[in-house]
């Protein structure tokens, strides 16, 4: 690289990826096919529109590279074209949600989704997102008590507010979540269920969490979370959905002129090329492997972090993420992941249900096992990591040469 200056600062990011315990759910390591797709020419190419509808010329490789990307989407999650239609071209996944939002909800109409707070993601209707300014945003809860869905809960609130639109799919609920339920709902009170599967969508490609296809209308996802691909994000409409039919709407058209010219101009090809090949690399029994071992390790490292008296929002994890109540042992969420950091364990400060605290200080952290899984960490080493952290917050060590040595022994392989 000719610019010595931001080489300097990427090799400087690379190194500090390799030494640190990166333990935020939300993040993941690409592989170098991934990484080359992405720093491709197709970064150079202008492609407003569609595979073989384009507003500009040079445009043969690119279609080809687009209608991969979406048949290997579409085999990943082993959906039937006929059925479903993807839209690859989300810049990203806040993008994605808007885009399905003015495709089939008119502005200023009622979306539901859950608060931010209890799990929930800004684009789900926060009120500081354009989602809860253009739209009527009323947001659910999880249970108090149990720190889990109640989905009883949930329907009596779809039934009061008669929203248009049902959001499900979360950002830190570490749990299993019941779509069945979230379509018995939506269809108690007629209307579309959109599924945001961004955190999990490499566990669903991977069978390690139940599939949300047989019951959305729509399925959004980022690229880069388990998935294991670039920053991204694509958009999946249900050809037969009922709710659709009903309302004489045309769902993959009406998602795909929302997305372009609705919200975005020219798709970042390199993005879309690097979804293509993250798709590939996810539809095999290696990555099959990779999801349940994110699940196990993250399982293993609840029983753990319980173990040592800590106390988890909902009692534990079942899928790749974890939240600890910090404040519960008189710990802020924010001096915990600053502490952890000076001895490079990599996590972030966490809402926890119905904290007292606030957002940018709040009561717990949150993990995930993703990142640690792909370098190859199972079980056992989820075993020290928890004592790690432990050290770390209860016994105010600093454990940066066990986390070098960790990271050592489980060296990044693109
Ligand atoms: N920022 C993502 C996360 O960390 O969960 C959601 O957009």
């Amino acid at each position: 690289m000719k610019d010595k200056k931001i080489e300097k600062l990427i090799k400087l990011e690379q190194k500090r990826q390799r030494e640190t315990l990166t333990l935020i759910p939300s993040e993941n390591l690409v592989s170098g096919d991934v990484l080359e797709a992405l720093g491709s020419e197709l970064t150079n190419k202008y492609a407003e529109g569609y595979p073989r509808a384009r507003y500009y010329g040079g445009n043969q490789y690119i279609d080809e590279i687009e209608e991969e990307a979406r048949a290997r989407a579409l085999k990943l999650f082993k959906l039937q074209p006929k059925k479903w239609s993807v839209n690859v071209q989300p810049y990203s996944g806040s993008p994605a949600n808007l885009a399905v939002l003015l495709a089939l909800v008119p502005l200023g109409e009622k979306i539901m989704g859950m608060r931010l707070d209890m799990g929930g993601h800004l684009t789900h209707g926060h009120k500081v997102s354009l989602t809860g300014k253009a739209w009527t945003s009323v947001q659910y809860d999880i249970d108090r008590k149990t720190e889990v869905l109640d989905y009883s809960q949930i329907l009596e609130l779809a039934k009061k507010e008669m929203p248009k639109l049902i959001i499900a799919g979360f950002t830190a609920y570490p749990r299993t979540i019941d779509f069945k339920k979230f379509r018995e709902i939506a269809d108690a009170v007629g209307v579309y269920l959109m599924v945001d599967i961004s955190h999990i969508a490499g566990l669903v490609a991977g069978g390690a969490h139940p599939s949300p296809f047989p019951w959305a209308d729509v399925v959004t996802t980022t690229t880069h979370k388990t998935l294991r691909g670039p920053r991204s994000a694509m958009i999946f409409a249900n050809r037969e959905s009922k709710i659709a039919a009903a309302n004489n709407v045309d769902i993959a058209k009406a998602i795909d002129k929302a997305v372009f010219p609705g919200l975005q101009g020219g798709p970042h090809m390199n993005q879309v090329a690097a979804i293509a090949v993250a798709m590939k690399e996810a539809d095999s029994p290696k990555f099959k492997k990779y999801a349940l071992q994110v699940v196990k390790n993250s399982k293993a490292l609840a029983a753990e972090l319980i173990g040592s008296g800590w106390r988890l929002v909902s009692g534990g994890s079942d899928n790749h993420l974890i939240l600890i109540d910090v404040a519960e042992k008189g710990i802020g969420g924010k001096e915990a992941s600053e502490r952890l950091e000076k001895s490079g364990i990599i996590a972030n400060k966490n809402t926890i249900p119905y904290d007292p605290r606030t957002p940018v200080d709040p009561s717990g952290i949150r993990l995930g096992t993703p990142t640690l899984t792909t370098r190859g960490m199972k079980e056992k080493e989820m075993k020290i990591v928890a004592k790690l952290i432990t050290d770390v917050l209860l016994k105010n060590k600093n454990v940066s040469r066990e986390v070098l040595k960790l990271c050592k022994k489980f060296p990044i392989k693109i």
